[in-house]
């Protein structure tokens, strides 16, 4: 495999590392109103309303309401203009920096997602449909990507155990499979990269899957997602390394098999299929007991699962 494939992007440029800047979030209105989101009986009131009219691309619905659950006190969101500028998006670039002015031919609208496999109910989703199944909401998650370096952000999405919950999945599923789209004429990096096992791929466990911090994302920073950052919808996995967090998908598929993976197939050493963020286990060529926050510089300590033990330690109790 060259090396450039796997060449990390350490630095950010100068002029990326902008003053702090905080993040004002305009709070969803229902946040005024003290809508709480873990009381059952008035979160199905709000998914049985429905924005109906809702659509991904409809900027004018965002921001929505931050889940308090996921808003730690103490963190200093990522600096927004750093987070929409130094992207991994192999389909544009391995040059994160340049991704962005690659994305001009990017058609992210109209948009389907199929949903297959093992499921009851298979269904082929417009974008629109997807965003306005379920209701979306705001949260703040650590992200940590296997390059050792990290960002706190504010996503907004659902989670994804809703979607699997109205698909059925059958007996037989027992992981979930995500796949990329697969668009030559409007991204460089499939022709560049043409040994990649295009086009990208990653998967879950289903109890991985339907673990509640999984999220489809279909936003960040109170506003519909940048094709940069994997528009129209990506998933989310704050407790894996940010290759996980699958970018502009078009499938989803139900599966009996652990489902190869596009970083996998191509160094299984390195990649491997359940990639939890654990500052014990070094990347072979790296360790991966620190890691330096994207826009400050400052390097602080990974912490096992991201953070996110009180989740999803339970899903690898050795028993
Ligand atoms: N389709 C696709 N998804 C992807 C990638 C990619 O190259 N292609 N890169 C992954 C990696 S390595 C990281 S760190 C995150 C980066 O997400 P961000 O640009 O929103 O920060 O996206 C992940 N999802
Ligand atoms: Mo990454």
């Amino acid at each position: 495999m060259p090396n450039i494939i796997l060449r990390p992007g350490w630095h950010v440029p100068e002029r990326l590392v902008t003053p702090e800047k905080v993040y004002r979030n305009r709070r969803h209105f229902l946040a005024e109103l003290g809508f709480c989101g873990l009381c059952p009986m008035f979160g199905s009131t709000l998914a049985a309303e429905g924005p109906s009219t809702n659509s991904a691309s409809a900027a004018k619905d965002y921001p929505y309401w931050r889940n308090p659950e996921f808003n730690p006190a103490n963190v200093r969101l990522t600096d927004e203009e750093v987070a929409i500028s130094y992207n991994n998006f192999y389909e544009f670039s391995t040059t994160k920096t340049r991704v962005r002015r690659l994305t001009g031919k990017f058609v992210t609208s109209p948009w389907d997602v199929q949903i297959g496999g093992f499921v009851e109910k298979p269904m082929k989703l417009s974008m629109e449909e997807v965003a306005s199944m379920f209701p979306l909401e705001e949260r703040v998650y650590r992200f940590r990507c296997v390059e050792a370096w990290s960002m706190v952000v504010p996503w907004t999405g659902f989670p994804l155990s809703k979607l699997i919950e109205k698909v059925v999945p059958k007996p037989q599923a027992k992981f979930v499979k995500f796949t990329t789209f697969f668009r030559p004429d409007q991204a460089p990096g499939f022709t560049e990269l043409s040994n990649y096992p295009w086009p990208y791929t990653e998967g879950l466990r289903m109890d991985e899957a339907m673990n509640p911090l999984t999220l489809v994302t279909t936003g960040i920073y109170g506003k519909p997602l940048p094709k940069q950052n994997g528009a129209p919808i990506r998933i989310v996995v704050p407790w894996k390394y940010g290759y996980k967090s699958i970018k502009s998908i078009v499938r989803i598929d139900f599966v009996d098999k652990q489902p190869p993976t596009l970083w996998e197939s191509l160094a299984p050493d390195e990649y491997p299929f359940e990639s939890n963020v654990n500052p014990n286990i070094r990347h072979p060529r790296w360790s991966q007991a620190t890691e330096r926050v994207v826009d400050t510089g400052n390097r602080v300590n990974t912490i096992l699962y991201n953070g996110y033990g009180e989740y999803v330690a339970k899903l690898y109790a050795k028993s």
